[in-house]
């Protein structure tokens, strides 16, 4: 994306010397023998990037090497970010805004005869994450590091990340994400620390000086290698640390079974370990009970909870105090074996009675819950952890019912609460529930918006919050504005910038002061004509990925996320059906305003139903271009893999963010912010955080429409008629009836029936429902959009109005409410 303006660093951020010019083009071509071992002659883009990474890397451990210094010595209380996903997204534009250097090597790079913005391009992004929850963990990050709060992530270096999606005649293709093969510059290797995992096997436990101590037996044991990425803070020296641990056998290579022949025995222990962080599983709400994602999980909690204990003894503290120096946030219920590994340290490895123990646990872990969809609430099979983690079972056993017995004691005679609030689900084939043991095992949980924490607390952890209320609070989402503004439009960031000075960069409240200059003609202009520069850049990507020509005058009608029922983008397409009809009937035809409907997202490989609503939207899509009466008017676009850098493309482009999802189901959405806090105007129900975004923009700011949380539980108590709808709505039977009758897959006129079947069975996510009032939201969006004054005006409101989705805000929530941490001062 050229946009031909450089990030401006703000002043704040005092560029370094090291940054100068010279300095920097010296270093490139450096770098570029000493990394890629080319001259500039034959060197790829590639190489340059790589290149320009490295030298761009030298100057952040030099920052890094100085902080981690600082907290080692200032012993200072760390927090520890335990997550199974980090969408980090592309690393070099960040670094360079980073360390204040972006226009100085712009222009050491052009005087090499480079593009800046061709080198970014090239970089390939580490998909390290599915959506929601893994790029909030890097938002978070980043947060941390520039709030210097001293942290450490803990993940999984995943080989392949989320695959890449191609669109190939209208159908999903999912491409292996081989993001490491030409190796990762922003990281380094730490051979030296590596950590045993055990694996299987069984227990014994025996006295050892009048003590019952229990040995655990494994049948396997991998080795746990990290590999450290730096997470430089804005504008500040310090840096945090993200280390993503790979699994590889502890005798790479078998000497004795090569030397019989047996040539795949000697390496078999090395596939075999290598396998456990091969590959992200790319499912985002739907558990699939595999073993090897139960062995990734356990994994890596056990080479975080090794390294954390290896760190603070090596600060010669004692055990007892470590939950005086570390906070550790179990990411959803995906790290919540790390409450049992801790205990099984702490008491078998380190010989420490149960109880402190226990306590220790407790107060070092809080867990933060990211959806109330019954699907995606992990459980494991009783017989898989027995057979993987045989220690560890016990240790549940033993939490449960010294929990059960404080349930007793809470609500004596209340047997059936006892079940209900059970480790072990005793139902059918017996199962551990991941949600329940982080409840237990933690000193805090939260939900991520509010409403949802209020359905948390109502609903699906009920129980929990009557017997511990005081371990629950709310912590709404956050984005980092430094990506999602800063970085990836700088010509809104240069605009606001020059209206009130580059404060917002620091402390995104400040951009309040855009508020009188909502209604201000200059400012209006000029914030149309930088929509519209995002628009043309967004307009030649959708061309160059998909062939279809877009026009940037229209409104950019923009749903981008996992592809998901319940965040229905079929309710979408249906709109766009409805609104290519009306067309087709031409005496509406000047009312309707020129629409572009981009779509964007992936759909988890085994999700069918998912999978063929990106078939439909393609479909759909394809019609309405095929027709002269509608092609002018409308245009429905699927833009395919999109990852965080695509992301950066489409919101600064976006003029209606549409967060559609059934209330009650869409935890937070953080999507729904970054569209926000890029001048577009939002178009959703009163679920997740939807409902606070509406709260600080105001009202009238919001198109607002759909049935609320409360509503749509009443609708499914009694007893939810999808088809009585279906028959007393012509456009909306007309819109189903042309789906299912082929009329968008004459190769097979069937081919959408399951879809039509679903939403005319019990259509679980009421999309029927909302139908008619969405369809009239969208009328009164098109109107809106004919006035540019007003559309502008609620545009530049909801911008200034977005400070408090700032991830800086959350983190400050974090820090004060569950991890009692201290930012430092200014
Ligand atoms: C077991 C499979 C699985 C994998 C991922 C189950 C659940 C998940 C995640 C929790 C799904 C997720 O990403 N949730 C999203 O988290 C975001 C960050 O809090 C929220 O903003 C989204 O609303 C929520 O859907």
């Amino acid at each position: 994306m050229n946009t031909g303006r450089t990030v401006e660093t703000p002043s704040a951020f005092n560029a370094r010397s090291d940054g100068d010019v010279e300095q920097l083009r010296q270093d490139l071509v450096e770098n570029l023998t000493r990394t890629q071992g080319k001259f500039p002659a034959v060197a790829t883009r590639n190489d340059w990037y790589m290149a320009a990474a490295h030298t761009v890397r030298d100057r952040l451990l030099q920052h890094w090497v100085h902080s981690s210094q600082t907290y080692y010595e200032r012993k200072a209380r760390t927090v520890c970010y335990l997550s199974a996903e980090f969408l980090i997204g592309p690393q070099l534009g960040m670094n360079l805004v980073r360390l204040g250097i972006t226009k100085n090597l712009r222009r050491a790079v052009s005087d090499l005869g480079l593009d800046l913005d061709d080198l970014i391009e090239q970089e390939e992004e580490p998909g390290l994450g599915n959506g929601g929850l893994g790029r909030l963990a890097a938002c978070f990050m980043e947060s941390l590091a520039t709030l210097r709060v001293p942290t450490i992530g803990y993940g999984i270096r995943y080989e392949y990340g989320i695959f890449d999606q191609e669109i190939r005649n209208g159908w999903q293709c999912e491409i292996a994400d081989s993001w490491l093969r030409y190796g990762n510059p922003w990281e380094i290797a730490r051979p030296e620390i590596r950590f045993d995992v055990k694996l299987g096997g069984h227990t014994e436990s025996q006295l050892e000086n009048g003590q019952y101590r229990v040995r655990w037996i494994p049948e396997h044991v991998v080795r746990g290698t990290p590999y450290d990425m730096p997470v430089l803070g804005c504008g500040v020296p310090t840096a945090n640390l993200l280390r993503l641990w790979k699994a590889e056998a502890r005798e790479s290579f078998d000497f004795q079974a090569f030397n019989i022949g047996d040539y795949y025995g000697a390496v078999a222990d090395k596939t075999d370990s290598e396998t456990i962080t091969k590959v992200l599983y790319p499912n985002d709400a739907q558990q699939k009970g595999r073993v090897l994602r139960l062995k990734q999980q356990y994994f890596f909690v056990s080479c975080a909870l090794q390294d954390m204990i290896r760190l603070h003894l090596q600060r010669n503290e004692t055990l007892l105090g470590f939950a005086d120096k570390y906070a550790a946030q179990l990411n959803d219920t995906h790290p919540s074996l790390a409450i049992p590994e801790l205990m099984r340290l702490l008491v078998d490895e380190h010989q420490m009675e149960w109880e402190p123990a226990w306590d220790i646990t407790q107060r070092t872990f809080g867990y933060t819950n990211h959806t109330l969809l019954p699907e995606a609430l992990e459980r494991w099979s009783i017989d898989l952890i027995a057979r993987l983690l045989p220690r560890h079972l016990e240790i549940i056993y033993e939490i449960n019912s010294r929990f059960l017995e404080q349930v007793r004691v809470v609500f004596p005679q209340d047997e059936a609460r006892v079940q209900r609030m059970s480790l072990i689900d005793e139902s059918g084939e017996r199962f551990v529930r991941m949600a329940h043991l982080a409840c237990v095992g933690s000193h805090a949980i939260n939900g991520v918006a509010a409403l949802h924490t209020e359905l948390l607390a109502r609903d699906v952890l009920r129980d929990f919050h009557e017997m511990m209320p005081e371990k629950f609070s709310n912590k709404t989402n956050g984005v980092t504005h430094r990506r999602f503004l800063l970085v990836s439009n700088p010509r809104l960031a240069h605009l606001i910038t020059e209206a009130i000075g580059d404060g917002w960069v620091k402390d995104l409240d400040e951009l309040r002061q855009l508020e009188p200059l909502a209604a201000d003609a200059t400012m209006q202009e000029e914030w149309r004509q930088v929509k519209q520069a995002n628009k043309r850049d967004l307009a030649r990507h959708v061309q160059k990925v998909t062939g279809m020509v877009i026009d940037p005058e229209s409104l950019f009608d923009v749903q981008a996320k996992r592809i998901h029922e319940y965040k229905r983008q079929h309710l979408n397409v249906l709109h766009c059906v409805t609104l290519y009809n009306r067309l087709k009937r031409t005496k509406r035809t000047r009312e309707i305003t020129p629409r572009t409907v981009l779509v964007a997202g992936k759909a988890a490989p085994g999700y069918f139903m998912a999978k063929l609503i990106i078939k439909l939207i393609n479909s759909v899509g394809e019609a309405i271009e095929r027709d002269p009466d509608t092609r002018e008017r409308l245009k429905v676009v699927f833009v395919p893999d999109f990852n965080v850098q695509n992301a950066q493309r489409i919101y600064p482009a976006a003029d209606l963010s549409e967060q559609i999802s059934t209330a009650g189901k869409e935890a937070s959405g953080t999507g729904n912010m970054k569209m926000a806090l890029n001048g577009a105007l939002t178009i959703g129900t009163l679920d997740g955080a939807n409902v606070e975004i509406r709260e600080q923009v105001g009202a009238e700011n919001f198109f607002l429409f759909g049935l609320t949380a409360e509503q749509v539980a009443a609708r499914v108590r009694e007893g939810y008629q999808p088809r009585a709808i279906y028959e007393s709505n012509a456009e909306l039977r007309e819109a189903l009836d042309q789906i299912a009758s082929g009329e968008f897959s004459p190769e097979q006129p069937d081919l959408f029936q399951p879809l039509v079947d679903s939403l005319l069975g019990n259509d679980p996510f009421l999309v029927l429902a909302d139908y008619q009032a969405y369809v009239e939201c969208q009328e009164r969006v098109g109107k809106a959009y004919g006035n540019p004054g007003e559309w502008t005006r609620m545009c530049i409101l909801n911008v200034a109005r977005m400070g408090y989705f700032s991830s800086d805000r959350s983190i400050r929530d974090y820090c004060r409410d569950i991890w009692n941490v201290q930012l430092p001062a200014g």
